[in-house]
């Protein structure tokens, strides 16, 4: 029996041909049940786990029930599989309804997009690396506000060409349009320590619920550290021609380089602190995940990608403009508008726990909609994972601001993250 699988596969179960399980459109998954305390009869409609199972199943006994047809035991057996069934999917289908708590906060996104208050910040780059020390220092203080804040922003003229973005969007939306069967090539496997490829989200939460999300995880940078084997042969884009998604992945990084920069002078560091403190050009990894949302027909049940905080130094996201990124801020959610032509940077863990928490890493998620798929191109950029201890740097330290962090390696950090351990 297959394992688990990304919302996409289970998207049109009720589309059954005569031979096989077909399976569906992307962007079309199945409606999440009501909540059981709802109208009190519990949920009354398929969900993407539900049909899951079930896809499982019939397809068992489409195969055994052929054989057995006609004999006394067969009929029992297909009664008593039906029952695995029905029980199956009842205890599966509440897997991507969101806790009590949560749900009250879960809006509609377009509607929420379009609400006034405080906004993410927009930095205009263009002034970086000006001649004029007053406009490039104007342009520094613009980034340690935001850094400080928010510790999230939108980067403007940050140098990457609209073309060159256009295509990376490309190539990776054709790579979700593509058939199931070819998807499932690259299907990751997390049990067995393969986490490059293809995959869907079990959330790592204490309620164990999943996120409405189908993804594509690949190391992007640097070169040599990259797996080829396991990225998209198809669209070609991936890996011939331009070479759409290395050649992003190396303007990426020189944006990295840049902002390190300027954070480091923030901070009153030398220019090249950060940069080398989070491994310099041979060791920081750039991870790209290209997060697949598909339509949510029930969306103000569902996250995409449930509250959480980037462990990386840095995170780097395009999307496709469709809005779902909010933001923890105040103590209110904040939607993102989207900003055409921008990246949106955030400060991860590792830069807050350099800074000693100067700079921010903001609580995050992602929300779903009924009406259009979204996607968006996050690229982690992390440290080795044990090569670095990382702690709150010395100039960041005094007397009245002790350290905020122990030190720990990105590893530990991680493990932390997750277990709370260490
Ligand atoms: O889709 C987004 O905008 C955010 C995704 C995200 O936070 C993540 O992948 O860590
Ligand atoms: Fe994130």
């Amino acid at each position: 029996m297959r394992g688990r699988l990304p919302p996409a596969l289970w998207s049109a179960f009720g589309d059954q041909g005569s031979e096989t399980v077909k399976r569906g459109e992307n962007g079309k998954p199945p409606p999440l049940p009501k909540l059981a305390s709802d109208d009190g009869e519990g949920p009354t409609t398929t969900t993407a786990s539900e049909a899951d199972s079930e896809a499982c199943e019939v397809e068992w006994l489409r195969t055994w029930g052929n054989g057995a047809s006609g004999q006394v035991g067969g009929v029992v057996w297909f009664v008593w599989v039906g029952l695995l069934v029905w029980a199956r999917a009842k205890w599966a289908r509440t897997e991507y309804i969101r806790p009590k708590e949560e749900l009250a906060s879960i809006g509609n996104v377009f509607e929420e997009e379009k609400k006034g208050g405080p906004q993410v910040p927009t930095i205009d780059l263009k002034d970086i690396e000006s001649e004029d020390i007053k406009v490039r220092e104007r342009c520094l203080q613009e980034l340690k506000k935001a850094a400080m804040e928010w510790g999230v922003m939108h980067l403007v003229n940050h140098g990457i060409s609209d073309q060159l973005m256009d295509r990376v969007r490309i190539a990776g939306q054709k790579f979700f349009e593509l058939p199931i069967e070819e998807k499932e090539k690259y299907a990751n496997d997390q049990a067995s320590g393969k986490i490059q490829g293809y995959g869907s989200k079990l959330a790592n939460n204490a309620s164990g619920k999943l996120e409405w999300i189908d993804y594509f995880f690949h190391l992007v940078f640097p070169e040599d550290k990259r797996d080829l084997s396991i990225w998209p042969k198809t669209p070609s884009e991936y890996t011939e021609c331009s070479e759409v998604t290395s050649e992003y992945a190396r303007q990426l990084r020189g944006l990295a380089s840049k902002i390190l920069s300027a954070l480091s002078l923030c901070l009153g560091l030398e220019e090249g602190r950060l940069e080398k403190e989070v491994g310099g050009l041979e060791e920081l990894l750039l991870q790209m995940k290209i997060n697949y949302y598909p339509k949510c027909p029930q969306p103000e049940l569902a996250l995409g990608v449930e509250a959480h905080t980037d462990v990386s130094a840095l995170t780097f996201i395009l999307h496709n403009m469709v809005p779902g990124l909010q933001l923890f801020y105040e103590g209110k959610w904040i939607t993102a508008k989207c900003v055409p032509n921008s990246i949106i940077m955030h400060i991860g863990d590792t830069i807050e726990i350099l800074s000693n928490g100067k700079f921010k890493s903001i609580l995050h998620r992602g929300l779903v909609n009924k009406e259009k798929v979204r996607i968006s191109w996050a690229v982690f950029c992390e440290p080795p994972k044990e090569k670095i201890i990382l702690k709150p740097l010395p100039k960041t330290v005094s007397e009245t601001e002790p350290p905020l962090f122990p030190p720990r390696t990105f590893a530990q950090l991680i493990q932390h993250k997750l277990f709370k351990k260490t």
